[in-house]
């Protein structure tokens, strides 16, 4: 089995040699794509320093608008012109722990996506801070109704797929530019009938860096769950 694990990175100098230990010391096999989108706190020179270190390290610097939607369909189309089996996607900042990639990757075998979630028994939120537990439910609940979802953690960014689940959904097509990403992706792979598993994880708050989180960009990922489920497509 040929797995990827990929990163998407905005301004993430602080986390990312440490992210790249990390994934590699969980999965040594695996290989490993940085998505950067020419970060002007240098993290993909950063990453491309430790290339050598790291044979199955990868770099991809993006031209032209920066999104976490754009990363992640590059990264997406990436893993299939580069024929890898199954695909992992995590966010650098350590929110989602390298320790579980093995259990995701582990799902993997008889289901054809997981999530990495915080709301099975066994996973937890550690964030502090009430307002983000209630607004990470909330979101997660809207959108569990809105498409029918037989899954908990809708919202986590930390999952895995087998990769034709990835060419089925249609990703070359995605024009998705920013976190709604990951509504759209799970929505899909909802509405094509797919075996989605969920394996619990800890989910602590980003130790370093800045979350590029806002509220105008939560209120276009609602905006969008809502398109998708009437959009009858
Ligand atoms: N390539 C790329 N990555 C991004 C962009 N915005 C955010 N990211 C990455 O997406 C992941 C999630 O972002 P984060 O700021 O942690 O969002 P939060 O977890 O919702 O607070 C992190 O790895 C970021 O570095 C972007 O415009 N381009
Ligand atoms: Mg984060």
């Amino acid at each position: 089995m040929r797995n990827l694990v990929f990163t998407p990175t905005w301004n993430e100098a602080e986390n990312i040699a440490l992210l790249i230990k990390d994934v590699f010391a969980a999965v040594p096999d695996a290989h490993m794509l940085i998505v950067d989108d020419q970060s002007p706190d240098g993290t993909g020179q950063i990453a491309e320093s430790m290339s050598g270190d790291f044979p199955n390290l990868h770099v991809l610097h993006r031209q032209g608008p920066r999104g976490r939607g754009w990363a992640g369909i590059a990264a997406y189309i990436w893993a299939l012109d580069h024929e890898f089996d199954r695909v992992i996607e995590m966010d650098a900042d350590f929110s989602h722990q390298p320790c579980y990639i093995p259990s995701l990757l582990a799902a993997l075998d008889e289901f054809d996506m997981v999530l990495g979630s915080r709301y099975v028994p066994g996973g937890e939120d550690r964030r502090p801070g009430f307002h983000r537990h209630v607004i990470s439910r909330l979101a997660g609940r809207y959108q569990q109704i809105m498409f029918g979802a037989p899954v908990r953690d809708c919202t986590s960014g930390f999952r895995g797929y087998r990769s034709p689940v990835l060419e089925t959904i249609g990703v070359r097509n995605l024009t998705t530019w920013g976190p709604a990403i990951l509504s759209d992706v799970l929505y899909r792979v909802i509405r094509h009938g797919f075996k989605i598993a969920e394996v619990p994880i800890i989910f602590p708050d980003r130790e370093r860096g800045q979350s590029t989180l806002t509220p105008k960009i939560l209120f276009e990922g609602l905006w969008n769950v809502a398109k998708l489920k009437f959009s009858g497509k």
